[in-house]
């Protein structure tokens, strides 16, 4: 770093920060996040709050984010408002009780959305850096998110510069922004590999409030082991891929993959991984997870373009402790360019996103559990499902033992319509949904994704119902009252 910025502590940083002010901050999940500037934060409005003063900022970020962040300002009810996904126990609980205001939005959706001015102005951007030059080159350490966009549209930068990420990570970025309408051009990714843009992110010096020194180490959660379930699902998932190459529906060279976040689609990369009938593929995803790494280690993975290192902390490290190897396969991009719709159909991703649930005509709810209580956000799921070649939606067929079923009649909140849904795959089997009416969609997906426990259940609801797509409408919530009256929807009743 060149001497000439002022460095602060994060304290001292978090001072400039006012009642009402609106905050971007880098990364993606809780890889790239700043982390002591929010902490810090967060005491000062507790402190404040002690005193009876307000104060609460609006928040953008790249998705969720880590408990330095989210947890820690819901926790000091400090949010004004919040946008556009986060996973957060603590933020969840105070968005489902009323107290803080959040709105769901498509991730590839932020970055123009302020540009195009439709959202309120930020006053701060808060930046995880790996390194910064004098003339303000600003190298994002594992997650990249919103970054370039706050940095622009920011009065003021923070930059958290963390010496647990390498300044030898140069290079693994791609920033890119794309002109706005009317002048906005094609974004020429033509292959997953394709850089375009700058390794930094380029600011006005000037802009840069002060740098913040930590070492604070990333909080990458660990990954559940693949249970019975998951790896069921995995496998059914790779069963079906070579199926389709068998088919001449994707070609021998296979096409770009993107997982969705979580246990299962790491899973389903392992399974994918593991499966010989499948050629080495390539990555164009949000998050790069665990099994991403693994699989460039073993040469089934030739490259990956995502958002996001969101791996463990051992996975990070090994990263870092080879990047010569690594920063060959991998490029982190802006979500406005890994979630973009524009490559997604030109690449023809072939998508796997998991699913709350699903109804029995192949709608998805991914974000709000029994319809009312938002979990996660829709996240990059709806991007890459309504643009993808072949659109996949993985789910266990059931949760809380066999309580809820996740194929119900009718979803409770809808994310996701039928027309962006081509196949539904649980531990149970594969429902293929393309070309069928919502009839024989209905009867695919009884017949080979619900669990034994409630075929009976669905099929006497398919019949109660008139019309093309035959709901009653008196009945099609069932599985879901039976859960609040009765926390079982083996109790529904028609
Ligand atoms: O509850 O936590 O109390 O045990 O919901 O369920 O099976 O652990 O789900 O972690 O795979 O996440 C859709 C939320 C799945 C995620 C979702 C209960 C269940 C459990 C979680 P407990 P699992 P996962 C790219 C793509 C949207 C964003 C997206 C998600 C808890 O995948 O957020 O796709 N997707 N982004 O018991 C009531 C049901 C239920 C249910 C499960 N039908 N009804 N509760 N549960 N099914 C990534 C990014 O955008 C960053």
């Amino acid at each position: 770093m060149n001497t000439k910025y002022t460095v602060m502590s994060p304290e001292e940083a978090a001072s400039f920060i006012k009642d009402g002010d609106n905050i971007g901050f880098s990364g993606f999940t809780a890889a790239g996040c700043p982390k002591a500037v929010s902490m810090a934060l967060a005491k000062q409005a507790e402190e404040k709050h002690a005193k009876g003063e307000p104060f609460k900022v609006g928040m953008y970020t790249g998705a969720s984010t880590g408990d330095s962040i989210d947890g820690y300002l819901a926790r000091a009810n400090a949010i004004k408002f919040r946008t556009p996904y986060q996973s957060n126990k603590d933020l969840r609980q105070s968005m489902n009780d009323g107290t803080t205001n959040y709105f769901d939005l498509h991730l590839s959706h932020l970055a123009q959305m302020l540009r195009y001015g439709f959202l309120e102005k930020i006053n701060f951007a808060i930046v995880e850096a790996a390194d910064i030059t004098a003339d303000g080159e600003i190298i994002p350490t594992c997650g990249v998110g919103i970054a370039p966009t706050i940095c622009k549209y920011a009065d003021k930068i923070i930059v958290e510069l963390n010496s647990r990420h390498p300044k030898e990570i140069r290079g693994i970025h791609d920033i890119y922004t794309p002109l706005d309408p009317p002048l906005r051009r094609e974004i020429p990714v033509y292959n997953v590999s394709d850089r375009i843009g700058t390794p930094y992110i380029k600011v006005d010096p000037a802009k840069i409030l002060c740098v913040v020194n930590t070492d604070l180490e990333n909080e990458g959660g660990a990954f559940t082991p693949v249970d019975e379930t998951t790896a069921r699902i995995g496998d059914n998932v790779a069963d079906f891929l070579v199926k389709e190459m068998s088919l001449g529906h994707i070609p021998q060279s296979f096409l770009p993959i993107q997982s969705g976040v979580g246990n299962i689609a790491n899973a389903v990369l392992g399974s994918m991984g593991n499966n010989s009938a499948i050629p080495k593929f390539n990555v164009y995803t949000e998050v790069i997870q665990d099994a991403v790494i693994e699989l460039m280690k073993k040469d089934r993975i030739t490259f990956a373009s995502g958002c996001s290192l969101t791996v463990s902390n051992p996975a990070i490290e090994e990263i870092y402790g080879d990047l010569k190897f690594f920063r060959e396969k991998i490029l982190l991009r802006p979500q406005e360019l890994s979630n973009n719709p524009e490559i997604i159909r030109r690449l023809g991703l072939i998508t796997i996103n998991t699913a709350l649930e699903a109804d029995i005509f192949g709608n998805i709810n991914s974000t709000h559990v029994v319809g009312t209580k938002m979990m996660n956000g829709i996240g990059g799921s709806g991007d890459f499902t309504r643009n993808a070649y072949l659109s996949i939606f993985t789910t266990p067929s059931v949760a809380k033992g066999t309580k809820i079923s996740a194929i119900v009649p009718m979803v409770s909140h809808h994310d996701h319509t039928e027309h962006s849904v081509s196949v539904l795959i649980t531990e149970q089997g594969v429902a293929d949904l393309r070309g069928k009416s919502p009839v024989q969609r209905a009867n695919a997906i009884i017949e080979n994704c619900v669990h034994p426990e409630y075929k009976q259940l669905l099929q006497d609801y398919l019949k109660l119902g008139k019309g093309h797509t035959p709901h009653s409408l008196k009945s099609c919530f069932a599985f879901h009252n039976a859960f609040n009256e009765t926390g079982d929807m083996h109790n529904a009743k028609y």
